[in-house]
C-alpha cells in the first residue's frame, strides 16, 4: 500500500487505467438528494453551456483589449488551487480557486485551464483545454476518484484535455513572439505550477514587453454581473442561511457558549445541503461584538447580553453573508433596543438605495450621515459637533464600509471599485453597524459594551432590489418572538 505522501514505484500511475471509483465530481457533493448533478450540468444548477458562454465572453473581452495586436495568437492560462495541508499528510477540505472554477467548473486540484485563439479565426473563437492530474489508482485510493482527461472533457465540455505533465509541451510553444499570454504573474494561485512552468515562461517573455498580460481583472468584470442561473444559486444560499439563523436564534437560551451557537449555525446550514461555511463566522457575545473580526467564538454569553453572528454558507459554489444581532435571553433591554432600532432604520434606508445608477460609495456616504444623525439622537455624539469632526467621529463608531460585492467569494471581485454604478445582476451586501466598546468613556454608560450590525444580501434589479436574506428575522418583535418561542 502506498503511503499518502511518498511516491511508491511499486504502484506506478497508469495513464488509461479504468476508473476505480467512478467519475470524480458528482461524488463530491455531500447530500446527493439536493445537489446531484443533472445531465449536462458541470456544477449543480450550472450547465456546460453556461460555462462555455463565460469563456466566450472572456475571449470577447480579450478581443477588445487586444485591439492593435492583429495577427498575434492569444493564450489564457488559469491555474487551479493546490491541496493545502492542515498537518502532516492531512489535507484541508479542497476548495477550488474561484476564477478557475468560474470558467470551467472543474473541482480538482493541480489543474490548468487554457483558452487559446485559433490560427486564422478571429476571437472570440477559441479552443478550450484542461490539463488535469492523471488517473492514478494509488493516489485515488487515498484522495478519491479523479476525472482523468476523458472524465474532464465529459464533465466540463472543454474541447480537449491532457495530463498536467503534458503542459510543458504547450509552454514550449508559447515562447515565441507571436504569442500573447494572458496570465496573472502577481499572487500566483498555485505556487508550484507557477514556479515550474509560468515563472520560467514569464522570464523569457518579459524581454518582449506586452507579451504577458494580466487576466484577473477581465474575469472579475464578468463575475460582477450574475447570470439568472447564478442568481438562482445565490437565492438558495440566502434562504438556507436565513433558515439556519432562525434555528440558531431559537436555540440560544442564556447563558450560552459562542461555540454552541457556531456549531448550531454550521449544522443547520450543512443539514440543508450547504457544502461548507463561506468563512469563519463571527459569533461574538457582549462587548466582543466590538471586535470586528472576532473569530475565536469560545466565550460564554451571559444573560442580558446580545450576540452578533456574522455567518454565511457556500452552496454549490455561491455564498451568502448575513449578520444578525439578538439578545440571547430573547428580550432586548431598552438601550439595546434603541441602538438596534437605530441600526435597523439605517439599514432599511441603505437598502432602499440599492438601484442601478447608485454606487456602493454613494450608499456608504448616506450610511455615515445617517449613523451620525442617529448617534446625535441617542446622545452618543454631541449635537454641537462641528462638520469637520462629524465624519471622523462617525467612523470611530462604524469603522467598516457599508458593503461589498458578493458571489462565489464572500468579498467577491475585490479589484472592482466601489465607485462603480450598480447595474442589474450585481449582488452586494448592505451591513451598517454601530459599535460602542465598554471602555468608551465618551459614550453614555448605558450603551457601552453594545455592538450591533445587520447585514443582508441584495441583488440589483431594474426594479426594487431582491433581498436574498429576506427570510432572516430582523424586526425586534420578530426576533423576540423566535427567541422566546418555547420548544
Ligand atoms: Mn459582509
Amino acid at each position: 500500500m502506498c503511503s499518502p505522501k511518498i511516491f511508491n514505484p511499486a504502484c506506478p500511475a497508469e495513464e488509461d487505467s479504468k476508473p476505480v471509483l467512478g467519475p470524480a465530481q458528482p461524488l463530491h457533493t455531500p447530500t446527493p438528494s439536493q445537489t446531484r448533478l443533472d445531465s449536462g450540468e458541470v456544477t449543480p444548477g450550472l450547465s456546460q453551456m453556461e460555462y462555455a458562454l463565460r469563456r466566450h465572453k472572456l475571449m470577447a473581452l480579450i478581443q477588445k483589449e487586444a485591439h492593435g495586436w492583429d495577427g498575434l495568437d492569444h493564450t489564457v492560462i488559469l491555474l487551479s488551487n493546490p491541496t493545502y495541508y492542515m498537518t502532516n499528510d492531512i489535507p484541508y477540505v479542497f476548495h477550488q480557486d474561484t476564477n478557475f472554477l468560474y470558467l470551467c467548473g472543474f473541482q480538482e486540484p493541480d489543474s490548468i485551464l487554457v483558452l487559446q485563439s485559433i490560427p486564422g479565426k478571429a476571437l472570440p473563437s477559441h479552443k478550450s483545454m484542461l490539463f488535469v492530474p492523471r488517473r492514478d489508482p494509488c493516489r485515488e485510493l487515498w484522495d478519491g476518484p479523479r476525472s482523468g482527461t476523458d472524465g474532464a472533457i465529459a464533465l466540463t465540455g472543454v474541447d480537449e484535455a491532457y495530463t498536467i505533465e503534458e503542459f510543458r509541451h504547450l509552454v514550449a510553444k508559447l515562447k515565441g513572439e507571436s504569442n500573447i499570454v494572458w496570465y496573472d504573474l502577481t499572487k500566483p494561485v498555485h505556487t508550484k505550477l507557477h514556479s515550474d512552468y509560468m515563472q520560467p515562461l514569464a522570464e523569457i517573455k518579459s524581454q518582449n514587453k506586452n507579451h504577458i498580460q494580466g487576466i484577473r481583472h477581465l474575469v472579475q468584470n464578468l463575475r460582477l454581473i450574475k447570470s439568472p442561473a447564478e442568481i438562482e444559486r445565490m437565492k438558495i444560499a440566502g434562504r438556507v442561511t436565513a433558515e439556519a439563523f432562525t434555528e440558531t436564534m431559537f436555540a440560544s437560551k442564556s447563558p450560552v457558549d459562542e461555540a454552541f451557537l457556531y456549531a448550531k449555525f454550521e449544522f443547520e446550514c450543512r443539514a440543508r445541503g450547504a457544502d461548507i461555511l463561506a468563512y469563519p463566522p463571527v459569533v461574538a457575545g457582549g462587548n466582543r461584538s466590538n471586535t470586528l473580526h472576532y473569530v475565536k467564538n469560545n466565550q460564554l454569553i451571559k444573560d442580558g447580553e446580545l450576540v452578533l453572528l456574522d455567518g454565511g454558507c457556500e452552496f454549490s459554489c455561491y455564498v451568502s453573508d448575513i449578520t444578525r444581532t439578538w439578545p440571547v435571553n430573547g428580550r432586548f433591554t431598552k438601550p439595546q433596543a434603541e441602538l438596534y432600532q437605530a441600526v435597523l432604520d439605517i439599514q432599511k434606508s441603505c437598502l432602499s438605495l440599492c438601484s442601478p445608477g447608485v454606487s456602493l460609495e454613494n450608499i456608504y456616504s448616506l450610511m455615515l450621515s445617517l449613523i451620525g444623525q442617529k448617534l446625535k439622537e441617542l446622545g452618543v455624539l454631541k449635537s454641537s459637533i462641528t462638520e469637520s469632526h462629524f465624519f471622523k467621529a462617525v467612523r470611530k463608531y462604524c469603522p467598516h464600509h457599508v458593503g461589498h460585492y458578493l458571489g462565489m467569494d464572500v468579498h467577491d471581485t475585490p479589484d472592482i471599485s466601489r465607485s462603480l454604478l450598480l447595474q442589474p445582476g450585481m449582488v452586494i451586501t448592505i451591513e451598517p453597524g454601530i459599535y460602542i466598546p465598554e471602555d468608551d468613556m465618551s459614550a453614555p454608560e448605558r450603551f457601552r459594551g453594545i455592538g450591533v450590525r445587520i447585514e443582508d444580501d441584495v441583488v440589483i434589479t431594474e426594479d426594487v432590489p431582491l433581498i436574498l436574506s429576506a427570510d432572516c428575522p430582523k424586526e425586534i418583535y420578530h426576533i423576540e418572538q423566535i427567541c422566546g418561542r418555547s420548544s
